[in-house]
């Protein structure tokens, strides 16, 4: 899954895709390197960010979302809205990828299943500006991995096919750097639920651990690329990253040498 992030602000790539034409290069960009879906989302989730009004976020995302989808693209959307949601299925977008699980917007359970679109729900407990102060836990895995469950269960009371629904730890989402190791290390918990599983790590705060000091955003795309070598290993169903090029090599080259690896 390829990020393009249609906004001003975004932690990592900020402002570079903000017009139309460039998203929408960028995009097919991706998809030459690899991508075999795109998540377009207008509003940036990065631990602090504001808000942005629906309307705002429906003039970023729905002409990319429309002119990908006309394009061939699969698309996914990004979004807490559901107003965006459903202005995103009707354009062609085919997952709706929510950070917050259908826990920000009380409509979001009903548009996933009047739209019967695929939808992510991610683990999270609360909003940018308040995610960080969430970030407790006695044991991070089995608590997310419960949290999880109860999110599927609701989605599930709401009306949306549970073989409609995907899960995501949310890396960075009301986590610290140690949690998210954590959840890395027992990601094949995850599958547990019987559900597909995403992961985001992209460029994330947390990967700066694995560098020397002082790297820059974008040397956080090689501990990326092998944390996307670990997620398939452990049996995710897609990475969600923004240098896909890198995570695409890796990929390939657990699928040519990992066949019929020894195991020592
Ligand atoms: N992370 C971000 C945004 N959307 N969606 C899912 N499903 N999982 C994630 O981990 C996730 C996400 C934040 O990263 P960005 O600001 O670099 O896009």
């Amino acid at each position: 899954m390829g990020v393009l992030n249609v906004t001003p602000d975004s932690f990592s790539d900020g402002g570079k895709w903000a017009t139309t034409d460039a998203a929408i290069r960028h995009a097919l960009a991706l998809r030459e390197q690899g991508a075999d879906l795109i998540d377009v989302g207008g509003e940036s989730t990065r631990p602090g960010a504001r808000r942005v009004s629906p309307a705002d976020e429906l003039a970023r995302v729905i002409p990319v979302i429309a002119e990908l989808s006309r394009a061939g693209v699969e698309v996914s959307v990004d979004t807490l809205n559901s107003e965006t949601a459903l202005a995103a299925a009707a354009v062609g977008a085919t997952i709706i990828n929510d950070v917050s699980g259908g826990l920000a917007d009380p409509d979001m359970a009903s548009v996933a299943a009047r739209t019967g679109l695929r939808f992510v729900a991610m683990h999270w407990r609360g909003h940018a500006q308040e995610m960080e102060a969430l970030a407790s836990y006695q044991d991070v895995v089995t608590e997310v991995r419960n949290e999880l469950a109860a999110r599927v269960d609701s989605l599930v009371a709401a009306g949306v096919a549970r073989e409609r629904i995907l899960i995501d730890p949310g890396l960075g989402f009301s986590k610290r750097p140690p949690h998210n190791w954590k959840i890395l290390a027992h990601l094949a918990m995850f599958n547990e639920l019987g559900l597909p599983v995403l992961v985001g790590a992209s460029r994330k705060r947390f990967l700066a651990a694995a560098l020397p000091a002082e790297s820059a955003i974008v040397d956080r795309d090689l501990p990326t690329a092998v944390v996307s070598v670990l997620a398939a290993q452990a049996g995710a169903w897609a990475v969600r990253v923004h240098d896909v090029a890198g995570t695409r090599a890796a990929l390939n080259v657990l699928e040519l040498a990992g066949s019929d690896r020894m195991v020592p």
